[in-house]
């Protein structure tokens, strides 16, 4: 059957519709977001609650001269289906195929590239400010969840935005929900806005009473901003938006597109900033979604019918072991509290946030107040837990040196998603910890080869009295079993996980590849003891210089970027050592080598998979490969 989608290869398209059309493309959308992302897996609550939202954007506005940039970007499949990628939808988040976020270089509507949350306030005051400059005249959107609205970048671009009071249309895709339900006083007023029955009967009133006065009467509350203004002011003294020099619209209901085209309209003739409140469900139109928008924010692949997971997930994952130890933890130390940055579910905390809810604290998107909040617990006797991705903690780089490093606090930072991230594309992958983390002063920066050294790690680090990091992938564990009591691991003390001639010094998850490696590699002749690292600092120096004799080799080994990372402090050891005469190779992610695709794909991409490793290897021995061996393994 045809489909009016079918129909669609740029935005222009979408205003030859009618008011009926329009619903069915949207009923269309829908199909194929949710169709695709049971396949692909992706962002389905946050994609299916912006469907009209997103046509409306662009009946409204005329992208991509009109600047549109979306917070997070986690929401952009239905701009993506209307901006000319419709026939790659179905590669979406997969190898080769299109990001699952905006990517510039794969359309010229997607004016920026984001996944990070908070950002696109800043980004668009930069455009509008640049528009003016240029004495150009369109319009620039920043379209940001109630979420991400909860991050200081977005209150930072606030304060400036009311302040420089540049022409700006801000679209507050408002849905109660960060990835679970949304937390804090930002939070609460927003819901006041809509949900606050004085704020409609108020309202009403209002308009009623403007519609009384007879020498203005309907025409002028459309046209009469001013004088609405007024009334607002007078009415709503609290009204946060207008006092910040930000006019306010809403709330407007998100899932009627004329509601939603009038807005923009009328945003469209103000001559400076606006912020548009407009009200959307999550999950909008898939009833499993609707029901639970957490399980469905990220989700994997599933089965349309009945919303349930495709692949059931066998053994624990690190996050889940993480989970399950911070609880063990915690019974046997009151002073461990739990905070996590809007990703109390990713991280694995949920649990412990049901079980011990006066001890665990989701702060809202906002990494930076979440380490520095850790740092005041600590200055008063706490002992923190702060449990964020490795990319997302990038954001709170100077609270991690300032609050917490310089005055050697016990705040243990738990990143989850570190080293290579599956299917979200370059802004997710957690290269950079080990880097970001090894020159903090006082930081001990540890990294576990399974779940049960895990949790033995967390342990450890709760005992060392120090700022401590913990990595780990986005992945299961190994299967291992778990030992019943936690240990605390000998501070600085890697583990010999095989004996050997030369050493492979690997780092976490890449213990049980280098193992695999070097067994390939025995036999071809190369002859390599396999360590543990455990520590990336302090690094076990005794171990590393029995390995460093004159002639040997030293290879490194981690998920992390080569530069900054942890064969870069085996280096500079060995080099303030006057260890010259070794062989020194290290193997990590080369930087800005982060194609899409699942974690074994990109790892074989870049080299990080057993064949790549060993290839490297023999490589840097410069040894023949033997007959038959697999193409990967040559250079
Ligand atoms: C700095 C940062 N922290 C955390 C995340 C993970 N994250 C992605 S979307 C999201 C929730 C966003 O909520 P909101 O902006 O309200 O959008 P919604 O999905 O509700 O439409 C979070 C926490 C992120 N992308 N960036």
């Amino acid at each position: 059957m045809a489909m009016i989608l079918d129909a669609i290869h740029e935005p222009a398209d979408i205003r030859k519709l009618t008011p009926d059309e329009l619903s069915t493309l949207a009923m269309e959308i829908r199909t194929r977001i949710l169709e695709t992302v049971a396949k692909n897996g992706g962002h389905l609550a946050s994609n299916l609650g912006a469907v009209e939202l997103t046509l409306a954007l662009h009946l409204a506005f005329d992208s991509p001269r009109d600047k549109i940039v979306w917070d997070v970007g986690h929401q952009c499949y239905t701009h993506k289906l209307l901006t000319g990628r419709k026939d790659r939808f179905g590669g979406l988040r997969r190898k080769g195929g299109i990001l699952g976020f905006p990517c510039r270089e794969e359309s010229e509507h997607d004016s920026a590239n984001t996944g990070h949350a908070s950002t696109a306030l800043s980004t668009a005051l930069g455009m509008a400010v640049a528009r003016d400059k240029a004495g150009l005249d369109h319009h620039v959107v920043a379209v940001v969840g109630d979420g991400s609205l909860t991050g200081g970048l977005a209150l930072e671009a606030l304060n400036q935005i009311g302040h420089l009071r540049k022409r700006l249309i801000i679209v507050l895709n408002f849905n109660e929900m960060s990835i679970s339900i949304n937390v804090g006083a930002w939070s609460k007023y927003f819901s006041y806005l809509v949900s606050g029955h004085r704020y409609i009967v108020i309202k009403d009133q209002a308009k009623s009473l403007l519609k009384k006065v007879p020498q203005l009467g309907r025409p002028v509350i459309k046209a009469g901003h001013a004088l609405e203004d007024l009334a607002k002011k007078m009415l709503f003294p609290g009204l946060v938006f207008t006092e910040l020099g930000i006019r306010y619209i809403g709330p407007v209901h998100g899932h009627n597109i004329q509601s939603l085209v009038e807005a923009f309209e009328t945003a469209k003739t103000y001559d400076g900033p606006v912020l548009i409140q407009c009200v959307t469900q999550k999950g909008k139109g898939y009833q499993p979604a609707k029901m639970h928008p957490e399980k469905f924010h990220g989700a994997g692949p599933f089965q349309v019918a009945t919303g349930e997971p495709l692949q059931r997930e066998w053994g624990p994952s690190f996050s889940s072991v993480f989970g399950d130890s911070m609880i063990k933890i915690a019974k046997k130390d009151e002073k461990v509290l739990a905070i996590t940055a809007a990703m109390g579910e990713g991280t694995g905390l949920r649990e412990f946030s049901e079980k011990l809810p006066d001890r665990f604290f989701d702060v809202g998107i906002a990494e930076q107040h979440a380490v520095t909040f850790a740092s005041g617990l600590a200055l008063t006797g706490f002992k923190p837990v702060v449990a964020i991705y490795s990319t997302f903690l990038q954001r709170a780089y100077d609270q991690v040196y300032h609050d917490v490093c310089l005055m050697d606090l016990p705040v243990l930072f738990v990143l989850d998603r570190a080293g290579i991230v599956p299917d979200d594309g370059p802004t997710h992958q957690g290269v950079n910890d080990i880097a970001y983390m090894r020159h903090m002063p006082n930081m001990i920066v540890m990294a576990p080869k399974d779940e049960n050294e895990l949790q033995h790690m967390l342990w450890s680090a709760i005992s060392y009295g120090h700022p401590c990091s913990v990595r780990f992938p986005k992945a299961k564990g190994l299967g291992v079993p778990m030992d019943e009591s936690l240990q605390v691991l000998p501070l600085g003390r890697s583990e010999l996980v095989k004996e050997g001639q030369d050493l492979l010094f690997a780092v976490g998850n890449m213990v049980a590849p280098a193992l695999e490696a070097a067994c390939e590699l025995e036999k071809a002749g190369v002859s390599l003891a396999v360590v543990n690292a455990r520590f990336v600092k302090p690094l076990d120096r005794d171990l590393i210089l029995r390995f460093a004799g004159p002639g040997r080799t030293v290879i490194t080994l981690e998920e992390g970027i080569v530069e900054g990372g942890a064969g870069s402090a085996v280096r500079e050891f060995l080099d303030r050592e006057g260890r010259f005469d070794i062989r020194f190779l290290s193997i990590g992610v080369p930087i800005g080598a982060y194609p899409v695709g699942k974690s074994d794909e990109i790892r074989a991409m870049v080299g990080l998979d057993v064949p790549g490793i060993v290839r490297k290897i023999r490589d840097f021995y410069q040894m023949p490969l033997p007959p038959g061996a697999d193409e990967r393994t040559r250079g």
